[in-house]
């Protein structure tokens, strides 16, 4: 049963909606059906009622299950007093309750922020007082990190955080556990409301936010699941954290869900995890980054697990190289998929019949019919195929604007509404895109994304640092390092303390610059800004192996 939440008809402020005539498009075409993710899992659970969707370390729980749960859930959420539109930080490993909670948020109406278990102190703190969190919810530990810790700081920082919910053992906070309560009435949702909040790897000084609404994500769930062949014999392996673009729907565990397959939870992505949970759960689809696809190779060499039910790899995140992609197959047994996503929409796949050149070499064509795809100079004019220009996109899964961001969204979209990807990519005839670099100021660590401003804010805060600037600098594991180029004031700045005080700020781990190098002063280009390009060079030549 369900009540009515009339006042919540017009859309959350600070979230950009499509123009009608283009939700009116994506709505004939059949894209966005007008369903809630709360009817969504309540309609699986009633096709594939027993079956089991959710494969943990301790727990199996089956369709049935997840929405009776959720739902419990919701209501307990809703009885603390959290409200329709209220915003959630949700920071969970790769966990059942993961799934629990956003269910029972999407049921109740509420936003989740999906942050990912990486982020300290410096992200969440930002998140929580950005939208103004009422409650944070964590598990108590995961890989040696204590997140009850972590909330302590948060609110001290956040005041709008009321709740801390913890799913384990909640120490001063609110067991998750107890909130599992008799069902209740639940308010409306509507299925052109935002559903939650993804995390953009960004290039600011600070992380943006990225509203995804029912109707938008759904589409690009459901159809990335028919790409992808999903059906109910399909066992995916979480082995990414759950709640980044890719692992969650691209096709993700979402797609499986909706194909009413089952999705096994990797804590860790190691191969000595994620083998296990192969051979045991005869997994036949997963996702890595490049450089754990190069581990799983090398530790496949002498592997003692029965991996072949694998029937699919998927790779994206970071560039693949053609020389690892060639591998996957006579390593494996099994296809090599490339996956060029984002969390601000669109999400590009090789597809299963692609001749094998096309899924080493390129990163995939779009999902949809209506995603609109523009490869541009830097004066906005189209490019001849085949050449390389900045990717900008449209279309019915992907964001007209960031949360909030009114100034930032000037010049992350064009003025009639496509995405400034910040991509550099050229476009075969056949609609395939080839990553060919990256225009934005972030450094892809492996997947993992880095704004450099965000970074050298932290930098310039060190009382000795007069300026400072962060670029890539290739590495053969991880594609690309970071190292922060770093001008004194007026003595020199020990590396170390450098370190020590950028993590004493609560930075994510992957964040922390991997290299330091003192510099008398930036470089600057004609027109007086820092020349990240020589930096880059000047690093990639100091490092290159000797002789090359
Ligand atoms: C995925 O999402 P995000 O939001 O963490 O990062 C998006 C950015 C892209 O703009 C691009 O710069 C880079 O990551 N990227 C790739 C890539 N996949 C993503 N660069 C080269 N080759 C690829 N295959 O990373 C993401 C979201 C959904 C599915 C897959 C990846």
């Amino acid at each position: 049963m369900r009540v009515d939440a009339s006042s919540e008809t017009l859309p959350l402020e600070g979230f950009t909606p499509w123009p009608p005539n283009f939700a009116d498009r994506y709505r004939r075409a059949g894209y966005w059906r007008g369903e809630t993710f709360g009817e969504w899992l309540r309609a699986r659970a009633e096709r594939f009622g027993d079956a089991i969707v959710l494969v943990g370390e301790k727990r199996r729980l089956s369709y049935r299950e997840l929405d009776t749960r959720a739902s419990r859930l919701a209501a307990g959420i809703f009885r603390l007093g959290i409200r329709p539109r209220d915003r959630v930080v949700v920071q969970l490993p790769n966990v059942v309750e993961f799934f629990e909670v956003c269910f029972a948020l999407f049921r109740l109406g509420a936003l989740p922020v999906l942050a990912l278990p990486a982020h300290r102190r410096s992200e969440i703190s930002y998140f929580c007082q950005f939208t103004e969190a009422v409650a944070y919810i964590i598990a108590d530990k995961d890989g040696g990190f204590d997140y009850r810790a972590l909330a302590e700081e948060i609110r001290a920082e956040a005041e709008t955080v009321n709740h801390v919910l913890v799913a384990g053992e909640p120490g001063p906070f609110t067991a998750l556990e107890s909130l599992y309560g008799e069902l209740a009435p639940l308010p409306e949702t509507a299925p052109g409301d935002v559903a939650f909040f993804q995390l953009s790897g960004g290039s600011t000084g600070v992380p943006k936010l990225i509203p995804r609404t029912h109707d938008d994500y759904l589409y690009s769930v459901r159809a990335s699941a028919e790409i992808c062949a999903l059906d109910a014999d399909s066992v995916y392996l979480a082995a990414l954290p759950a709640a980044h673009n890719f692992t969650l729907s691209s096709p993700g565990s979402l797609g499986v869900l909706h194909a009413g397959g089952r999705v096994v939870l990797s804590r860790r992505p190691s191969p000595d995890e994620a083998f296990r949970w192969i051979e045991e759960e005869r997994v036949t689809v997963t996702a890595v980054v490049p450089p754990l696809c190069a581990v799983w190779l090398e530790a496949a060499r002498n592997n003692r697990h029965d991996l072949s039910s694998l029937r699919v790899l998927q790779v994206g995140g970071s560039k693949l190289g053609a020389e690892v992609a060639r591998r996957v197959r006579g390593t494996f047994g099994c296809t090599l998929q490339q996956v060029f996503g984002m969390a601000e929409g669109l999400v590009n796949y090789t597809r299963f019949d692609d001749p094998e050149d096309v899924i080493v070499e390129t990163q995939g064509r779009p999902i949809s019919p209506d995603d609109e795809i523009r490869v541009v100079d830097d004066d906005d004019r189209d490019v001849e195929i085949g050449q390389v220009g900045h990717l900008l996109t449209r279309g019915p899964y992907t964001i007209r604007g960031y949360y909030k961001a009114d100034a930032h969204n000037e010049r992350a979209f064009t003025r009639d509404g496509f995405y400034r990807t910040g991509d550099l990519v050229r476009q075969a005839a056949s609609g395939h895109l080839v990553v060919e670099g990256r225009a934005k100021d972030q450094i892809n660590r492996g997947g993992e994304k880095i704004a450099a401003e965000e970074i050298e804010n932290h930098v310039l805060a060190h009382p000795a640092v007069r300026d400072a600037a962060l670029v890539a600098m290739p590495d053969a594991f991880l594609g690309e390092r970071s190292c922060v180029f770093v001008v004194p004031r007026d003595r020199p700045v020990a590396s170390r303390d450098l370190i020590t005080f950028l993590r004493a700020r609560g930075l994510a781990p992957y964040k922390i610059p991997d290299r330091v190098e003192l510099i008398d002063d930036l470089p600057k280009t004609s027109v007086g800004k820092v020349d990240k390009k020589a930096l880059r060079r000047w690093i990639a030549d100091k490092i290159a192996p000797k002789g090359q």
